[in-house]
């Protein structure tokens, strides 16, 4: 394929209608749903291949994404190893009580099913279809967004770069990615809050201790137990900003978790090798518009959301779905109106996302110290998981927002 090797002076090859930066969730979902559409598309990845199919990360998928997957032809993993999950337990000093929320709300369930195994499907179907993914091809530039003709400069394993002119390019890069700092500043707004929390992320290779998502509000700090595989079970760990994942051994984690999930009184977990750690802090960011010129970001590029809600994964696959209309829109019918409504159509349902993490962020984590403010919103977090043990409307209203988008 003909491709300038510097760039900036010589033609761009003309790579395709769409250039799609990153292969994670976003980008791959948005490439199959284009290639599906006839439009011809080439996504970007930095990373190897071997790379993005294990790096593991969500695992409970929404409704909707099932939905949006399952229509497109590209459910077929999730749909045969996916578990259905739909009961979460909150654990206080004052005992435990389950929220079924399948049977609540839009009587909607989460499908469990490990973000690497679905990138694995995603890279699987996308090339399958003949698409044109390049690993190891990190963007470092993306010019003339606001003319015809954007460019991408990426980097080639050997170093060589090229550029690739489409009509349109995806920004799925994440939210360090180089989508973002492609956009001026001041040409977007950006809205960020740091929580204030940071979570010890832990896979464990151990069958999960218990039916239920279990959420474990301590004062020593939130702990949460996740399935995720038979084998492998994610859990958190709140734990003071700044400390290194690896600050504390596998037995002092055990006995945290143990603790904070009061084994003593609801059965013990149970305990396998930690395979993987890593802090995470909360914060979320929030950019409007989340298109400039002929650049549209989609997932984490977006907007970046605490995982306290599961959200992040699933909003990036229903922007996916919307950028994919859009843009087949706009190339195939000549209508560039769907595609100017990116936006619009995006972020009222991100900043309902939004709401909703903050809103179980606040649910698990009460501030510590003995202070009057600290004391004040500690027994306001207790009401709040009061309201949600006893009021079928709260009930209803939780589960819609935790399974929906
Ligand atoms: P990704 O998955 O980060 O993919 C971006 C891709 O872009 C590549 N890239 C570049 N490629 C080319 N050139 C460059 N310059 C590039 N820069 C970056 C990267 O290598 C990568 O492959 O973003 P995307 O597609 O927007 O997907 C977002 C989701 O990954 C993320 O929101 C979720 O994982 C968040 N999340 C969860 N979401 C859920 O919906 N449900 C969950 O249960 C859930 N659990 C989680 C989570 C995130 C977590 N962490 C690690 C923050 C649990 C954790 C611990």
């Amino acid at each position: 394929m003909p491709a300038s090797t510097v760039p900036g002076t010589a033609a761009a090859e003309d790579a395709a209608e769409v250039v799609i930066v990153g292969a994670g969730p976003a980008g791959l979902v948005l490439g199959n749903l284009l290639l599906g559409a006839g439009v011809r598309c080439t996504v970007l990845e930095r990373q190897s291949r071997a790379h993005v199919e294990q790096r593991a990360r969500a695992g409970f998928l929404a409704a909707n994404t099932v939905r949006v997957l399952t229509e497109n032809g590209l459910a077929d993993g999730l749909l045969k190893d996916g578990r259905q999950h739909d009961t979460c337990a909150f654990r206080t000093d004052r005992g435990e009580f389950h929220l079924d929320y399948g049977s609540l709300g839009r009587g909607e369930a989460h499908t469990v099913y490990p973000q690497q195994h679905l990138v694995r499907d995603l890279v699987a179907e996308f090339l399958a279809r003949g698409g044109d993914l390049r690993f190891e091809t990190p963007v470092v530039g993306i010019t003339g967004i606001t003319g015809d003709h954007p460019a991408v400069t990426a980097q080639s394993a050997d170093g060589t770069l090229h550029r690739l002119s489409a009509r349109f390019v995806a920004g799925g890069d994440g939210r360090h990615g180089t989508a973002r700092t492609a956009v001026p500043a001041g040409a977007v707004r950006r809205y960020r809050r740091d929580h204030g929390v940071t979570w010890l992320a832990l896979l464990a290779a151990a069958p999960q201790s218990m039916g239920p998502v279990a959420y474990a509000v301590h004062e020593d700090g939130f702990a949460g137990h996740m399935a995720r595989t038979p084998d492998i079970t994610r859990y958190y760990l709140q734990v003071p900003r700044g400390e290194s994942p690896d600050a504390r051994p596998d037995a002092r984690i055990w006995a945290d978790l143990a603790h904070r999930m009061r084994a003593d009184r609801h059965g013990p977990l149970h305990e396998g090798p930690i395979v993987e750690r890593r802090t995470v802090e909360m914060t979320s960011d929030v950019l409007d518009p989340i298109q400039y010129g002929r650049l549209f970001l989609v997932g984490d590029a977006a907007g970046l959301i605490s995982p306290a809600a599961a959200k992040g994964a699933n909003l990036a696959v229903m922007e996916a779905e919307i950028l994919a209309r859009g843009l087949t829109a706009a190339l195939r019918g000549g209508d560039e109106q769907p595609l100017a409504r990116y936006s619009a159509d995006c972020l009222p349902r991100i900043w309902r996302a939004q709401e909703f993490s903050h809103w179980m962020i606040n649910l698990l984590h009460g501030p510590a110290g003995s202070d009057d403010d600290a004391v004040f919103l500690r027994a306001l977090q207790q009401a709040r998981l009061e309201s949600l043990q006893t009021s079928r409307r709260h009930q209803d209203h939780f589960a819609e927002n935790y399974v929906g988008i």
